[in-house]
C-alpha cells in the first residue's frame, strides 16, 4: 500500500505547482467554505431544506478535482453537493436542488458533472460505465468518484470498483474516510485495518492520505489521474480524516460522537492550515484573504437571492415524467 506524505507542515511546494495554482487552490477552498458556512445560515432561516455539511472536507473535494481537466468526469455524492462550483457551476443551482427545486437538477453533460447522489455508493457503478465508456470510444477523459467510508460496504461500491478494475477503465475513486456514517463509525463498518487495503482486492493501487492536506490530495489524485489516462486503470484514494460537524443539519452528534475528538480536529481544520502555509510563504497576505472571503460571500448573497426569485414549479411536474398514462386517479383528480 501507498502512503503519500502530507506537505503542509513544512515549506515545500509539490513539483509542477506554482504561486497561481496554489492561490487557485486556496480561493476554491475559500468558495467551497463559505458555501458550507452560509448554506447552515440559510437552513437555519428556512431558506433551504436539510443540508449535508461538508465543513472540513475541502482540502478533499478540492484537491482532488484540481487534478481533473474540465473535460473529465465528476460524480459527487451528497456530501460534494457543490462541488460543481470549482467548475463555474452556480451556487444557485446547488442552493436550488437543496431547496427542492427542479432548477436544482443541471444536465450533467453540461458540465461533465453527475447529478448529486444521494442513495448511498449507486454512482460508483455508474461512474465506472461513464470510464469504460470512454475507453471503448477512444477518448482520453477519465472519470473522479467521491463516496464515503460507509460506502465502502455496499454492494455498489464493489460491483463499481471490480467492474472498473476487470475493465482497466479509467476510474479515480476518492473514499472521503470522516470515519462515520451518520452515527455509524469506522469500526463496526469493517474489519480491515484501513479502506485503502480493499484495494488489493480488487487488484488495483491503493493510497492513504491526510483527508486534510489540500497538496497532498492533489498529488495522490494527480498520479491517479495520470494513471488512469494511460491506460493503467483505476486508483482507490483513502483520503483519511474526522468527521468534525455534525453529518447533515437534522443530526445530533453530542449523541454519539467523541466531542474532545471533534475539538482536536475542528483546531487542525484544513482552509487554516493552508492558509498559514500560503502566509509561511508569502503566496497569500491579509488583504488579499479579505478580498478572497468578500467575494465569495458576495456570491453566496447574490446565488440566495436568484435561487429565491425563481418561481415556483408547476406541482404537475412531478407526475410528467413519472407516468405515459397517467391513472385515472390522477387524470381525473
Ligand atoms: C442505499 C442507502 N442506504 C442508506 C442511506 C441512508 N444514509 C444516508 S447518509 C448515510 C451514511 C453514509 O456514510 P458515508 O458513506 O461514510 O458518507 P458520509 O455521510 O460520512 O460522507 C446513510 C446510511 C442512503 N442514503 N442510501
Ligand atoms: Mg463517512
Amino acid at each position: 500500500m501507498a502512503q503519500v506524505l502530507p506537505a503542509l507542515d513544512g515549506d515545500s511546494v509539490p513539483e509542477g505547482l506554482d504561486e497561481h495554482d496554489l492561490r487557485e487552490l486556496y480561493r476554491r477552498m475559500v468558495l467551497m467554505r463559505v458555501f458550507d458556512e452560509r448554506a447552515v445560515v440559510y437552513h437555519r432561516q428556512g431558506r433551504i431544506g436539510t443540508y449535508a455539511l461538508f465543513w472540513n472536507h475541502e482540502a478533499i473535494q478540492v484537491g482532488a478535482s484540481y487534478a481533473l481537466r474540465d473535460s473529465d468526469w465528476i460524480f459527487p455524492s451528497y456530501r460534494e453537493s457543490a462541488i460543481g462550483l470549482v467548475r463555474g457551476l452556480p451556487p444557485a443551482t446547488v442552493l436550488q436542488w437543496w431547496r427542492g427545486h427542479p432548477a436544482g437538477w443541471w444536465n450533467p453533460a453540461d458540465w461533465n458533472l453527475g447529478s448529486i447522489c444521494v442513495p448511498i455508493a449507486t454512482h460508483v457503478p455508474h461512474a465506472a460505465g461513464l470510464a469504460w465508456g470512454k475507453k471503448l470510444k477512444g477518448e482520453d477523459a477519465v472519470a473522479m468518484v467521491f463516496f464515503g467510508d460507509g460506502a465502502t460496504s455496499e454492494g455498489s461500491f464493489h460491483e463499481g470498483v471490480n467492474l472498473a478494475a476487470v475493465m482497466e477503465a479509467p476510474l479515480v475513486l476518492v473514499c472521503n474516510n470522516n470515519q462515520w456514517a451518520i452515527s455509524t463509525p469506522l469500526e463496526r463498518q469493517t474489519h480491515a485495518a484501513t479502506l485503502a487495503d480493499k484495494a488489493a482486492g480488487y487488484g488495483i493501487p491503493g493510497v492513504r492520505v491526510d483527508g486534510l492536506d489540500v497538496l497532498a490530495v492533489y498529488v495522490a489524485a494527480r498520479e491517479a489521474v495520470e494513471r488512469a489516462r494511460s491506460g493503467r486503470g483505476p486508483t482507490l484514494i483513502e483520503a483519511v480524516h474526522y468527521r468534525a460537524a455534525p453529518h447533515a443539519t437534522a443530526d445530533d452528534p453530542r449523541l454519539y460522537i467523541d466531542l474532545e475528538r471533534v475539538e482536536r480536529e475542528r483546531a487542525r481544520e484544513c482552509l487554516g492550515r493552508f492558509e498559514r502555509y500560503l502566509s509561511r510563504l508569502g503566496v497569500i497576505d491579509d488583504e488579499l484573504v479579505e478580498r478572497t472571503r468578500h467575494a465569495a460571500e458576495d456570491a453566496m448573497r447574490a446565488a440566495i437571492a436568484t435561487a429565491e426569485a425563481e418561481p415556483a414549479p408547476d406541482p404537475e411536474l412531478v407526475f410528467r415524467h413519472a407516468y405515459a398514462d397517467p391513472p385515472p386517479s390522477l387524470r381525473d383528480g
